[in-house]
């Protein structure tokens, strides 16, 4: 005979081993996005790893020196990027410490992406890797670099028309925000997400926006060397 406490304690049970189970399996690579997680994406640690499905853009993770300043430009090669639902990006880590993250409240920062996309993010990726996404939903979605966008290093991708929550600009980077539930991009990063040559129907129009489409204004440094 089960006790009403036996019973109770193997709903519980089953309640735990249902949520781990669960949880894991959110994070199984699922068919319905071709093997690329819909918040972990794909990594491939070397160009010898076999994506799961064959990408159709390609975006560069970059850095290049600004002599005289000594503090180089790091940034998304194309910056604007317009690609269909259900397409894929490779985005490759031609230089060191980058990643590629949306802007999400579970990021700590304004959503910028279409209701209902998660969070997601790529590790920080080693040279010479790569990360896939497969970008399902209608709309704007603005990708910030974590070491490198207070200097600038976002990207802008659309996703078939300029519509939902990043197709506004966000605040000038100056003065910065008060410290509120979510932060929207910051300092340089802002500036470059402001500039004309990335507004969401700029990027459907033209295709591709590359870094050099955008004026020099907009990729000034807002952070100060410690003297
Ligand atoms: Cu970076």
């Amino acid at each position: 005979m089960v006790t009403r406490r036996a019973f109770i304690g193997s709903v519980a049970g089953a309640l735990v081993v249902g949520g781990v189970g669960g949880y894991f399996g959110r994070n199984l690579l699922t068919p319905s996005t071709g093997g690329i997680d819909p918040v972990l994406g794909f990594t491939g640690l070397s160009l010898q790893t076999a994506p799961p499905r064959q990408p159709d853009h390609e975006v560069q993770l970059n850095i290049r020196p600004r002599p005289p300043v000594p503090i180089p430009e790091f940034y998304f090669e194309p910056t604007g990027l317009l690609v269909q639902p259900g397409q894929t990006v490779r985005f490759s880590a031609v230089t060191p410490h980058h990643s590629v993250s949306d802007f999400h409240p579970l990021h700590g920062r304004d959503l910028r992406v279409p209701d209902g996309v998660p969070a997601f993010s790529s590790p920080v990726l080693p040279v010479g890797s790569y990360w896939l996404y497969t970008f399902e939903k209608e709309g704007v979605y603005d990708l910030f670099c974590g070491p490198h966008e207070y200097f600038g290093m976002v990207m802008r991708v659309v996703v078939g028309s300029a519509t939902g929550p990043g197709a506004s600009p966000p605040p000038p980077p100056i003065p910065l925000p008060e410290e509120g539930a979510t932060l929207p991009p910051l300092l340089t990063g802002a500036a470059v997400l402001r500039d004309p040559a990335l507004d969401g129907n700029n990027i459907v129009q033209k295709g591709t926006v590359t870094w050099d489409e955008l004026s020099a204004d907009s990729k000034k440094l807002l952070l100060a060397l410690a003297p």
